[in-house]
């Protein structure tokens, strides 16, 4: 059990009108999370907006008022809550309003996590739906359909649909509780690990094409150029599952996607396998993450940020 602090809570009770903003490229685990909380706090008689400065994946639009975000009712916001950002950048272009609000709340669980607000509550658990949902519990909030749904869809999300280290037998008591409420997990789960549109299909064609390997193939990389996402009329943000085709390829310990943004900017994806923290790698490239998954943004050309990372993961491995 996650014991909350008293200082968030107390700031929850106390806020009144509430921004929510969860990170750029947002995964089920922000949103999810961002929609079970705009949902707790109604439920406390609150009002809530939620922001993301990213477009949202239709991947995600099984998840129920999805379609709310970005869709501000208010104006004025005397609290803002960030969800799952481990760094104030990665709330984009809503960072500037999030440091202006004088109650600032910050609540995530990765461990790379800088502490960026006025209230921070940051646990390495699972993920932000995990501290959510002791969260509702210590405000004596009652589930229903809707938030049972979201925070399943962040939890999930999160473990790699229960597969990953960070799989606890809480997460599956927490888990075993929300089903109590409906969830549709079958219609979940399709849309979180199997859906796959034709484009991102063809990306995966590209991907299968193109991985290239380091050190007696313990690295695989995989690298997709604008043009590649172009071709198969596909968003950057949409490389859902590619990163993984080259950590499931055995012996492979360390997995890396590196997408092209713009010329001269790529955002990389890591995923190792074992005891290899690649969280350190991004971090030293000013990104964050977790343990086994985490990413960066490089500038350069392909070949230097494809050598740095190598270069970095050699380090790690010795
Ligand atoms: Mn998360």
């Amino acid at each position: 059990m996650i014991k909350i602090d008293v200082s968030l809570l107390e700031a929850i009770k106390n806020s009144k009108n509430i921004a929510i903003a969860s990170h750029i490229r947002p995964d089920a685990d922000a949103l999810g999370s961002s929609v079970a909380l705009k949902l707790m706090l109604e439920k406390l008689g609150k009002n809530a907006d939620i922001f993301c400065d990213s477009e949202i994946s239709s991947n995600y639009y099984f998840l129920k008022h999805v379609s709310s975000i970005n869709k501000p009712k208010l104006s004025f916001y005397d609290t803002y809550i960030s969800l799952d950002c481990a760094e104030d950048f990665r709330l984009g272009k809503y960072a500037t309003e999030f440091k202006k609000c004088t109650n600032s709340i910050n609540i995530d669980h990765h461990i790379t996590n800088s502490n960026f607000a006025n209230i921070n509550f940051v646990r390495a658990v699972s993920s932000t739906g995990e501290i959510l949902y002791f969260l509702l519990k210590q405000l004596n909030i009652d589930l229903d359909t809707d938030i049972a749904s979201s925070l399943y869809a962040a939890i999930a999300s999160d473990t790699g649909c229960f597969q990953h280290d960070n799989t606890t037998s809480e997460v599956h008591e927490i888990v075993a509780h929300l089903m109590k409420y409906n969830i549709n997990i079958s219609l979940a789960n399709y849309y979180l690990f199997k859906r796959r549109t034709m484009e991102q299909i063809q990306l995966q064609q590209i991907a299968l094409k193109n991985l290239r390997f380091y050190e007696n193939n313990k690295i695989c990389l995989i690298f997709l150029r604008n043009e590649d996402f172009k071709q198969c009329n596909i968003e950057s943000r949409d490389n859902i599952g590619i990163v993984d085709i080259a950590i499931n390829i055995e012996n492979i310990e360390i997995g890396i996607l590196i997408s092209e943004i713009k010329s001269n900017l790529y955002a990389c994806s890591l995923r190792g396998r074992g005891n290899f923290d690649v969280s350190e790698i991004t971090k030293s490239f000013g990104g964050g993450g977790h343990t086994n998954a985490a990413g960066c943004n490089i500038f350069g050309t392909y070949k230097t940020v494809a050598r740095k990372l190598v270069k970095a993961c050699r380090e790690i491995m010795d």
